[in-house]
């Protein structure tokens, strides 16, 4: 593990911070697997409810309530809800990732309560809950949950109270992954992204540093941010599909390759001031990660 004094160094910037080797992927071996396992067989046509059903089998206080779809979001499969003893609708959804066809890598998202209400923010209790259902369906969590030089290190980043929520479980097909955005949330301080199966290469950089390269002649450093707010056509094809700017990307040093036990961090402090990135699956199979947002006790 880096110092708390490099790492803050970059994190201050809003500079993502690659954390080479920090997790034990080993101890978490047979998770691993049999997640990997679960997404093969949603590739098949499956869906995450029987899973679901399995894993929380064995465990007390948790109780499956319902399935749902939203007809409104195309790339939704399944949302299962869940209570647990201290909360109720907790639920665990699966999707695609991405709108492309061709693209079938899957992520299932922890949460609670109303979508459309915005009902995560701000409640702490009900979010450890979301993160504890995660742990109990995806025991590979635990290498970060019992990683304490990393909580360390994630509580001096961003305060007391720290809690790594609105969990996500990516498998990202071989070509698959996600274009150029950030994650800028109410309250969230940054996302802790951890590579447990497979390679990502990623495209990462602080917002202004990405806007100074999109903008036009003439045009004002605000400017340049407002107009990554609401990308034209012209320049998402230039962020996501243009080989020199990619290119120009990489010479710049804002690549990073991901291979198990990898972990990337990517600070957050306000729309401007946020790690933008992008993702791409390297190799011949589908990875594996987990991504939180962090938090501070409110
Ligand atoms: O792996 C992906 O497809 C996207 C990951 C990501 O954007 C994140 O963890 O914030
Ligand atoms: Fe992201």
């Amino acid at each position: 593990m880096p110092t708390v004094a490099n790492v803050q160094s970059r994190w201050v910037r809003d500079e993502p911070v690659l954390l080479s080797a920090a997790l034990d992927v080993e101890s978490v071996r047979g998770g691993i697997r049999n997640t990997l396992d679960f997404f093969r067989r949603v590739r098949r046509g499956g869906v995450l409810e029987p899973t679901l059903r399995h894993r929380l089998g064995g465990q007390a206080g948790y109780e499956l309530v319902g399935v749902s779809v939203d007809v409104g979001d195309e790339r939704e499969i399944e949302k299962v809800h869940v209570d647990s003893r201290a909360a109720e609708d907790l639920f665990a959804k699966l999707s695609w990732v991405s709108n492309d066809e061709t693209d079938s890598s899957l992520r299932v998202r922890f949460s609670f309560g109303s979508e459309r209400l915005d009902d995560w923010y701000g409640d702490d209790q009900r979010a450890r809950e979301a993160d504890r259902l995660a742990a109990a369906v995806f025991p590979e969590c635990a290498a970060f949950d019992g990683h304490r030089s990393l909580r360390r290190l994630l509580t001096r980043l961003v305060g007391s109270g720290m809690r790594m929520s609105e969990r996500i479980v990516y498998s990202n097909a071989p070509g698959g992954g996600a274009v150029f955005h950030h994650d800028a949330e109410m309250d969230q301080r940054g996302v802790v992204y951890g590579q447990l199966a497979g390679r990502t290469l990623w495209l990462a950089l602080p917002k202004r540093a990405l806007s100074d390269l999109v903008a036009k002649r003439g045009q004002s450093a605000g400017e340049a941010l407002r107009q990554l707010d609401q990308p034209s056509a012209a320049l998402r094809r230039r962020l996501n599909s243009d080989p020199r700017f990619t290119a120009t990307l990489v010479e710049a040093g804002h690549a990073y390759v991901l291979t198990p036990g990898d972990v990337l961090l990517l600070p957050s402090r306000g729309v401007d001031d946020v790690a933008w990135h992008s993702v791409f699956a390297l190799g011949n199979s589908p990875s594996l990660s987990h991504s939180y947002g962090l938090f501070a006790e409110s």
